[in-house]
């Protein structure tokens, strides 16, 4: 099966910080903390919307930022958190980590909606941070970094429309010349010996087509390459009929015509009531245009196509038809489709933050870790208060014992992220 893939970037905003600031108050000397909290930053969301059937759009934009949320302000008032960046995704899309190569989700049915990227917390203003002993703190927090991840999203493609004929009437030049597949072509019979299939990308749509192996007379008993791909053109919502209108090979256009339909409806009866587009192929030859003038005088009804593969005269026209007719055919086969999804992991835990880890970089202590270096982008590095705070925690979490153990000395440089800090007992 043709599966589409991208690989995108998404990142959650971050959070708004924190404020530091004092009421001012008349009579009041010295005011107490007021400085608000920062606001929540936005998650990237995606949702499924049914009208969606590729993932072209994101051959376009690669990169999802979301909002960051507001500052804290004073007067303890918060920052206001962002709203979450909606992305819309195509019913079947597998979105994994591309760092980890795990399911972040499986998103099927529409509606349906998964957080990819979170948004950070807002940084907490000096409020917060007021104890009997500091009543008077300058500490406020950064926001929360966003979550930001490279994240590669998989659609299993269900082709709309199936280009269906004779052998060597030019189906695979036909798909090649409007998609980026590249189909085996050749003069000779059954080139094509399983289904190509392409994204059909009309800016405003798209749609998939399938180019699918040449039927013959019998096919619907098996000969030729028979049943099996007759299956495949059942599940498309619309079939193209593609016939060599300049008789190439020496047939009646129109005899190939009710040939095939026969055909199709030998094989499932149903096939006959599936809408149908008639492409006359071929007409840059010298006999093309008598064949169709004799052709439109035995179906006088039939609205035809006439174009060239090779010269993509018509091919335009065609394709913009083919998309206006699709929005008129409901999608009665996504339902047996998505049936063949097996795994439907809908939310995963997050992965688990390492605390820390020490290494050394011949006298400098590194210390590295998720949770830290979150930490260290969350404070405020120029102020005294922060800072303190800042080394309270490192305490707390086990890193001063940590490095002791590893051999760190009074004045010995540590090393966090962007920031060294100088050792002391
Ligand atoms: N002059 C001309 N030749 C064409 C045109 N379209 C296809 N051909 C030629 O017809 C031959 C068969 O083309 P394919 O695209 O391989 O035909 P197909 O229908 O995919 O054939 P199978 O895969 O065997 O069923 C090749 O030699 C093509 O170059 C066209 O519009 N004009
Ligand atoms: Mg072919």
């Amino acid at each position: 099966m043709f599966v589409d893939q991208v690989k995108i970037y998404v990142k959650g905003g971050d959070g708004g910080n924190g404020a530091v600031s004092f009421r001012r108050e008349k009579y009041v000397a010295l005011g107490g903390p007021a400085g608000g909290d920062g606001g929540k930053g936005a998650n990237v969301i995606f949702v499924v919307d049914e009208g969606l059937r590729t993932l072209i759009d994101f051959r376009y934009q690669r990169h999802f930022k979301a909002k960051r949320g507001e500052h804290g302000r004073t007067k303890g008032m918060h920052g206001a958190g962002s709203d979450d960046m909606i992305v819309r995704v195509p019913p079947g899309t597998t979105v994994y980590d591309d760092d980890t190569q795990e399911v972040i989700a499986d998103l099927i049915e529409h509606g349906q909606r998964a957080i990819i990227a979170k948004g950070g917390r807002g940084g907490r203003g000096n409020i917060r941070f007021a104890t009997s002993s500091n009543p008077a703190p300058e500490i406020a927090e950064n926001g929360e970094p966003g979550q930001e991840r490279y994240i590669r999203m998989e659609l299993k493609l269900i082709a709309d429309v199936g280009l269906v004929g004779y052998p060597s009437v030019g189906k695979s030049t036909l798909l090649s010349s409007v998609t980026a597949a590249k189909p085996k072509i050749a003069a000779y019979h059954f080139t094509t010996i399983a289904p190509n299939l392409g994204v059909v990308d009309l800016g405003e749509k798209s749609f998939v087509m399938a180019d699918l192996p040449g039927l013959i007379e019998g096919a619907h008993e098996g000969i030729g390459l028979g049943h099996q791909f007759l299956r495949h053109v059942e599940r498309t919502r619309l079939i193209v009929h593609v016939i060599d209108m300049a008789s190439t090979e020496g047939r009646d256009p129109y005899e190939d015509y009710l040939q095939i339909n026969e055909e199709l409806k030998h094989y499932n009866a149903r096939m006959e009531d599936r809408p149908q587009i008639i492409v006359a192929n071929k007409m840059d030859l010298p006999d093309a245009e008598v064949h169709l003038q004799a052709f439109r005088e035995k179906c006088p009804d039939v609205k035809i196509y006439p174009i060239s593969g090779v010269t993509r005269q018509g091919v335009q026209d065609l394709m913009y038809a083919i998309g206006d007719l699709l929005e008129t055919i409901p999608d009665r086969f996504e339902v047996e489709e998505v049936a063949e999804v097996e795994e439907r992991v809908v939310f995963k835990a997050e992965p688990e933050e390492i605390p820390f880890v020490i290494t050394r970089d011949n006298d400098i202590f590194v210390v590295s870790g998720d949770k830290l270096e979150k930490l260290t982008k969350m404070t405020n590095l120029n102020s005294y208060d922060s800072i303190q705070r800042f080394s309270r925690l490192m305490r707390t979490m086990g890193i001063d014992q940590a490095l002791r153990e590893r051999g760190a000395k009074d004045g010995d440089t540590v090393q966090i992220g962007k920031f060294e800090f100088e050792f002391q007992e």
